[in-house]
């Protein structure tokens, strides 16, 4: 930590010179799940900001699960997590799978906003060349702990304004008449680039899944195409298989 003292030349806010420097630090390794934090006031002389910056930091990388606070005895980066078995045969959504545990879940908002579709968008969900996307992307924490990133996008005329998504997109959806019924899903295993293992608060090149959807309404017509990025530390994806015809 005391590397950010001589980092004149960033002209970032010291609070979030501090958190980029607590999440190399994880990012590297150099600290492990469950080990405690210095405490507010060590870590403010160790690198010469105020005790409210400190706070500020911390508390960020609290909402964004990298921190953990427990009352009465201080600051802890993360605990391993459990892993969760996830069922590859049904059509659900993260705030339903996260439910159905006895979870809450949450999302960080890092884009939600209308776009010009991509030619690949346009191809993937049968757009018109001229269609605009809302996407939507976010860092889904489920309990205290980040578990993926996801990057979903959708037809504008589907979904006109994404801010008014606020938990559940499949929730929305829903009200509108526009649950999927079916989805295509291919998994690829990946390793975790810089900015997505500082998103989840693991160490950079870290095992995840990549695991694209694209989901159908009952028409037929392709309504979600979503990338998200599973931690693997995190999931064990199950199907069931039958022989035969
Ligand atoms: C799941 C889906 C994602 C969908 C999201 C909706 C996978 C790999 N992805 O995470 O495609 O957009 O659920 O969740 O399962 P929500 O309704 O809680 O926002």
């Amino acid at each position: 930590l005391d590397r950010m003292r001589g980092d004149d030349h960033l002209h970032a806010p010291l609070y979030m010179r501090l958190q980029r420097a607590i999440e190399e630090a994880l990012a590297s390794g150099s600290m492990a799940p469950g080990e405690a934090l210095p405490s507010e006031r060590d870590l403010a002389n160790l690198t010469d900001v105020s005790r409210v910056t400190v706070r500020k930091a911390v508390r960020d990388l609290v909402e964004r699960g990298v921190l953990v606070q427990r009352q009465g005895s201080g600051t802890f980066v993360a605990p391993r997590v459990e892993r969760v078995e996830q069922q590859l045969s049904r059509l659900t959504s993260f705030s339903e799978d996260m439910a159905r545990r006895g979870l809450t879940s949450r999302s960080v908002w890092l884009d939600r906003g209308v776009y010009p579709a991509l030619p690949s968008e346009v191809m993937a969900l049968g757009l018109r060349g001229d269609e605009k996307v809302a996407r939507l992307s976010r860092l889904r924490i489920a309990g205290d702990t980040p578990l993926a990133i996801e990057r979903a996008v959708i037809s504008a005329t589907i979904l006109p304004a994404p801010r008014d998504v606020l938990s559940s997109l499949y929730a929305v959806l829903d009200q509108t008449g526009h649950r999927p019924v079916r989805a295509v899903q291919r998994i690829a295993a990946v390793n975790l680039g810089e900015e997505d293992a500082r998103l989840l608060g693991v160490v950079t090149g870290s095992a995840s899944l990549s695991i694209e959807r694209i989901s159908y309404l009952a028409s037929g017509r392709a309504i979600e195409l979503t990338r998200s990025i599973y931690r693997g530390d995190a999931y064990d994806f199950v199907a069931e298989l039958s022989w035969g015809a």
